[in-house]
């Protein structure tokens, strides 16, 4: 398990935000709020998640709501859940959600006031819900350009200018990874009170273990490189895990150990994964906890700059040495 220090005294991620506000000058009152927006609608959507296959099927035969509507998809409710909370704070001049491939620029107001952009993927990997496995809302925050005129264009930014990274796992537990660019802390919902109750600070991805993850009944139209890879592992004994969610891989990983790698493959030649929603916050975490995150040999994932919000990136990372591994057979093969 992770190099941690545990946490002693009971510390809600509300107390938690506050404590690093007086570590982290940057952190201004707005930073706070758009933190506890992101709180506040994760719980929402938790509790949403946690019903997920009883609304469906008590849906489908009488529940209709009163407009007589079909009941929503959960992926929309979360959006809509995410948008709401974090449309009403003050601090907020964007958000850009990956749902429906089209961003929702809910703010474009250029007043000086609102200082951040936040970009989400409400809810990854939602096939999964079909069979009650885990799923995950991701979150990145930038500072906004000042410079750029056009919303879409103050996105556009590397990962490396993010000012804070998470997610929410939503597994047999409702986990809370954030990130404000201070090492990586996690939190914990506890259902009873309601309150993310903080686990562990500072975390450390465990520098090396014999584990992939990656999808691959895509082997064959990999790039040569993840092919020796994945031929070489197998020849040392390393275990395959592979959950379908991002964010359940990269937890596992960031816990224990090990390579995420979502490589080109035929239909996607840039990968599946989309650089601003999912790639740079995970990068960014995995970074903070130790870890690294490529996209190619030399090519780190927090320093691409991002010419569309919603491109695509291969990404490769996890622990340092797992890393080096796959690079070092990707670098060989070029
Ligand atoms: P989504 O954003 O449409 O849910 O897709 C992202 C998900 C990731 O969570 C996961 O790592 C990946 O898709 C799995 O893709 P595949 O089924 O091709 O292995
Ligand atoms: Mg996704």
């Amino acid at each position: 398990t992770a190099h941690a220090q545990r946490s002693t005294d009971i510390v809600t991620l509300q107390a938690h935000i506050l404590q690093q506000q007086t570590r982290y000058p940057e952190a201004s009152g707005q930073f706070s709020w758009i933190l506890s927006a992101l709180s506040i609608s994760t719980k929402m959507i938790a509790a949403h998640v946690r019903r997920a296959r009883l609304d469906d099927v008590l849906g489908a035969v009488g529940s209709q709501n009163v407009q007589g509507e079909q009941q929503q998809k959960l992926d929309v409710i979360a959006n809509d859940i995410l948008l709401r909370a974090l449309g009403g704070r003050e601090g907020v001049a964007i958000v850009a959600s990956e749902e429906n491939e089209q961003p929702i620029i809910l703010r474009s107001d250029d007043s000086e006031q609102r200082k951040y952009c936040v970009l989400f993927d409400p809810l990854d990997g939602s096939s999964n819900l079909d069979v009650c496995g885990a799923v995950g809302t991701i979150f990145s925050i930038l500072r906004k350009d000042r410079r750029s005129t056009r919303p879409e264009a103050s996105l556009l930014q590397c990962g490396a200018k993010q000012v804070a990274a998470g997610y929410v796992l939503y597994g047999s537990s409702t986990v809370f990874v954030l990130t404000i660019g201070l090492g990586v802390d996690m939190f914990v919902l506890d259902p009873a009170y309601g309150a993310f109750i903080r686990v562990a600070e500072g975390l450390r991805i465990p520098p090396a273990n014999k584990s992939y993850s990656v999808n691959e009944g895509n082997r064959l139209g990999f790039p040569q490189g993840y092919r020796d890879y994945l031929s070489w592992a197998q020849e040392q004994g390393y275990s395959s895990r592979y959950v379908g969610a991002m964010v359940a891989d990269v937890h596992r990983i960031l816990l224990q150990g090990g390579v995420f790698m979502y490589p080109p493959t035929r239909k996607a030649p840039d990968g599946k994964l989309r650089l601003m929603y999912e790639a740079n916050p995970m990068a960014m975490l995995i970074e903070q906890a130790g870890g690294k995150a490529y996209c190619a040999p030399g090519q780190r994932i927090l320093d691409i700059v991002p010419d569309d919000i919603h491109q695509r990136v291969p990404v490769v990372l996890g622990s340092a040495q797992e890393v080096d591994h796959v690079m070092n057979r990707l670098a060989a093969a070029a």
